[in-house]
């Protein structure tokens, strides 16, 4: 059924190359935990890896930005070690005698940064100011981030006016605890398309 809110029939997208980080706000645990779990299911069912999938957490969305470029630029700086030791481990392979076993690549995975970051907060209105301006900064500060550094990163942060508004967009709402669209789905597979398409647009 065609709905009038949401990303939209998209085409699969195949996941299994790809190396996707998740970084997330500890604040409001109940909800983002809900949403971590649809990611992590929209991620799985696209074929994205268990192990090419980094999580990591901060204690509230401000924290994001930051820990987004951060999380990006370790993982760069780990891929370019990891390309220089699969290098020498080649060369050492191929001069080897003892060897009859062909070199293994050390491992795709760290040799390649994340092909797009899923950054998840849960920012819920409160009686004074603060709200508005994190939800400012952080946006700002995450795109940012995407621009500077030229990798895909998905918006995962709820601005939300009460509790039942974030259990709903979590899919946890209502008196069966089951209501609503766990946005985290959307995210997953909004993360695997951009990763996908970012190996080549045209
Ligand atoms: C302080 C604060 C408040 C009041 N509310 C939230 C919230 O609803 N969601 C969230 O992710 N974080 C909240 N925080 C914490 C700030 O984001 C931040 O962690 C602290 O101000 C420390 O920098």
């Amino acid at each position: 059924m065609t709905t009038l809110k949401g990303p939209g029939e998209a085409k699969t997208y195949d996941g299994s190359g790809l190396r996707i980080g998740i970084i997330h706000a500890r604040w409001n645990t109940k909800i983002i935990d809900a949403l971590l779990d649809g990611t992590k299911k929209a991620l799985k069912a696209a074929g994205v890896k268990d192990e090419n999938i980094v999580l990591q957490s901060v204690p509230g969305s401000y924290e994001l930005p930051y820990a987004v470029k951060q999380l990006y630029a370790a993982s760069q700086a780990q891929a370019s070690s990891s390309t220089v030791i699969g290098a020498a481990a080649d060369l050492l392979g191929s001069v080897s005698d003892l060897s009859t076993e062909p070199s293994k690549p050390i491992s795709s995975t760290l040799s390649t940064p994340f092909d797009a970051i899923i950054a998840i907060g849960v920012l819920i209105k409160g009686e004074t100011m603060h709200f508005e301006y994190i939800a400012d900064a952080v946006s700002h500060g995450l795109m940012r981030v995407q621009l500077d550094n030229n990798v895909p990163l998905i918006f995962g942060l709820l601005t939300l006016l009460s509790d039942e508004q974030g259990l709903q967009r979590a899919g946890i709402g209502g008196a069966s605890g089951k209501e609503g669209h766990n946005h985290g789905e959307d995210w997953g597979s909004a993360a695997v398309e951009l990763g996908v398409k970012r190996k080549g647009w045209v």
